[in-house]
């Protein structure tokens, strides 16, 4: 067969598994799908470098997709390939199938990425490929392959693309190849009705090499592409022009392509024929789910040039290893985050310390010693107190990733998806910083991490109203409630899907540091103050270290004003287990009460460690009070009565010296005390 009858024999193939899988799942999207055949099968068959026994190899292409609603169509392709069955896309977006709606992060089937929420997919992608630079820059040519990205209408209009755009263009991501799928239709309308940018230009002003073709032409994309891999200084974006629905015909065999309705339902739903297009594009209506016999023999012939090409490749991956063993070493120690975490014996505070500046610190000490991480901020570096990582390293800049820094500007949306992404390609551990009040600008993609269990560290300083002077814009009151939510929805394996540690003191922090980056199960979230706060009584522990290390228990006793069971417990975590501390003496004296003072980092931490250690520390005769700088029902799941037994805040910040908002908010520790000796009346 000939190329040219070949390419679209094989898009065809695509078009029509895309249609069908919506159409027996009588939900879905195939316009889309079957307009950016074409597109996969030229990446697929002929540039994606991938080893069809190895799924896993480091060193394939990666394909990150971002509009998951475009599921069929990778689904469809992937069947092509080999890494699902005929019988896997029958069962798309059904019960128990490895088919979900949206493509979930699968790498023995081929897929890099969870997609669904627009937008995020392709900024995964640019982070997959500012990782693969920061590898090369330390392994060389070991590290070598290209990020392709597949983006649409609705992630080029979704706000994080400015970040991702200008970013990829200003660090020259020259192994970064992005696609972009212009049908000019969208979900409820066409792209006019919302928009006249000029995408081409605006892709331009960020340095990218952008190119425009006919993306329904498998020859132009096979140029394209040529062309684009050997770019040696920009990222390529290959805008192309393609025709939604490509290949729907009506009841009457008519041109049904272009059409909004065939966005998001089964083509039969949408105006166009189902039986009518499986017969235009070669298929058999009475079992539409058929892999074409010149396509799999051409796809099995490709496969196989694959299997060798890689062989050859991981060939040479041998040798270099064979002459250079130490890098080689040292480069499965990127990629299996096997660093030992050090002890940081030596990392000691001997007054108030703000947890940003102890998190800091030991995010320093961790420099050169887990060589692997990578530390962003979103222009926050001398606040966030990342800068102290930035100043034994430097940043990345065009053509120079030999530093472990991303500034990402103004950006957190897209800092945090590019750290994400860069943990998706592998070889590295990455930490972004902003103020906890923008984590709202982040929880997104905070969510997919969760949702994928990539272990990213998203630390967030500047944790409550005692941010003071700014004011209540940019003082966080509900977001510990919000960020401690997604401790409570479990992922897949049935575990937290998100840990969040809001440490109490500065050894508090080192330790929850260690935890974090030890963490490979999901992500983490670090919550630092601003303000000082006292460092916690060591207690009968052999150091202070020690007692912090408690933490890894979620939850633990930091003091008890005399020997024996408690009559009250006090529970916090961050800055106010200190102002518990504060105030416990006084509670005892003026009620004649044993009293406890607890602190629990994590409270789902905490209750994972079973019923009976959750009652050794915080006993269930024992009367329980709480104290936080947000929400009371940050403590819901530990004290069910948190609406009157949580010392919180239930209202906006206000403008003015912390010290001041502590006094009229109530939280010092004699005012603590005066609350809870009422309470215990
Ligand atoms: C952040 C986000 N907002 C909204 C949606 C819902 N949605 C799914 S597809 C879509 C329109 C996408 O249009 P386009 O990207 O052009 O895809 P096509 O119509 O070509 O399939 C929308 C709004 C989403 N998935 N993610």
């Amino acid at each position: 067969m000939e190329q040219k009858a070949i390419d679209l024999k094989a898009a065809d193939n695509v078009r029509l598994l895309a249609a069908a899988m919506v159409e027996k799942a009588k939900s879905g999207h195939p316009g889309g799908a079957m307009g950016g055949a074409d597109f996969v099968h030229v990446l697929y068959s002929e540039f994606l470098k991938f080893d069809p026994n190895d799924p896993e190899w480091d060193n394939r292409d990666r394909f990150f997709l971002d509009p998951g609603h475009m599921s069929p169509m990778l689904y469809s392709i992937l069947t092509l390939i080999n890494k699902f069955s005929l019988e896997d896309i029958k069962n798309f977006r059904q019960w128990g199938s490895v088919t979900p709606g949206h493509p979930e992060r699968d790498i023995k089937r081929g897929i890099e990425n969870t997609s669904g929420p627009l937008g995020v997919g392709h900024a995964l992608g640019i982070g997959a490929a500012i990782a693969q630079e920061f590898l090369a820059a330390r392994f060389g040519k070991r590290v070598q392959h290209k990020t392709y990205v597949y983006i649409s209408d609705g992630g080029i209009q979704e706000e994080i693309s400015q970040g991702a755009g200008r970013i990829a263009g200003f660090l020259g991501l020259k192994n970064l190849i992005m696609f972009y799928d212009s049908n000019k239709i969208q979900l409820s309308t066409s792209c006019t009705d919302v928009s006249e940018e000029n995408t081409y230009d605006k892709y331009k002003s960020w340095g990218w090499n952008v190119v425009k073709i006919n993306g329904n032409d498998a020859a132009a994309i096979r140029q394209a592409l040529k062309n684009a891999q050997n770019e040696k200084t920009r990222p390529t974006l290959i805008i192309g022009d393609t025709k939604m629905g490509k290949g729907i015909v009506t009841e009457n065999n008519e041109n049904f392509e272009g059409k909004c309705s065939t966005h998001g339902q089964p083509v039969s739903k949408s105006g166009g024929s189902f039986e009518m297009t499986v017969k235009h594009l070669g298929g058999n209506p009475e079992n539409p789910f058929e892999i074409f016999p010149e396509v799999k023999e051409y796809y099995a012939q490709k496969l196989a040039e694959k299997a060798e090409a890689a062989k050859a490749e991981k060939a040479e991956e041998a040798k270099w290893a064979a002459e250079n063993p130490e890098l080689a070493k040292k480069y499965q120690q990127y990629l299996n985050n096997d660093f030992e975490i050090p002890a940081l014996n030596d990392l000691t505070f001997d007054k108030a310390t703000a947890t940003r500046g102890s998190l800091g610190k030991t995010l320093a000490a961790m420099y050169g010693k887990v060589e692997n991480l990578v530390v962003a901020s979103a222009d926050l570096s001398n606040s966030d107190k990342t800068d102290e990582f930035l100043k034994k390293t430097k940043a990345f800049v065009p053509g120079d990733f030999s530093g472990s820094f991303l500034q990402a500007g103004v950006s957190e949306l897209t800092m945090a998806a590019l750290c994400v992404g860069m943990m998706l390609h592998g070889g590295v551990k990455t930490v972004c910083g902003t103020f906890f009040v923008f984590s709202d600008y982040e929880k997104p993609v905070l969510r997919v991490a969760a949702l994928m269990k990539t272990p990213a560290i998203f630390l967030y300083t500047h944790d409550s109203f005692r941010v003071g002077e700014d004011g209540p814009t940019h003082e966080p009151i509900e977001q510990e409630a919000q960020i401690r939510l997604m401790e409570q929805v479990d992922n897949h394996d049935g575990k937290m899907s998100t840990l969040v540690l809001r440490p109490a003191d500065a050894y508090e922090s080192i330790e929850a540091y260690k935890m974090a980056i030890a963490n490979t199960e999901c992500p983490t979230v670090m919550i630092g103050s601003r303000q000082n706060i006292d460092i916690l009584p060591q207690g009968k522990c052999a150091s202070q270290l020690d007692r912090a290390a408690q933490i890894k228990k979620g939850g633990y006793i930091v003091s008890q004003t005399k020997e024996g069971n408690p009559d009250v417990v006090l529970v916090a975590n961050g800055s106010e287990v200190a102002t518990l501390q504060g105030a416990a003496a006084t509670i005892a004296e003026k009620t004649g009460k044993n009293v406890r003072v607890v602190s629990v980092i994590s409270p789902r931490l905490f209750e994972n460690q079973g019923e009976a250690y959750v009652e050794s520390v915080i006993p269930s005769k024992a009367r329980v009070l709480g104290m936080t700088a947000g929400l009371p029902s940050v403590f819901a799941t530990i004290i069910p009565g948190f609406k009157k037994d949580v010392f919180g805040l239930t209202h906006f910040g206000a403008s003015a010296p912390a010290g001041v908002l502590d006094e009229k908010f109530g939280f010092k520790p004699e005012l603590f005390a005066q609350w809870a000796v009422e309470k215990l009346k």
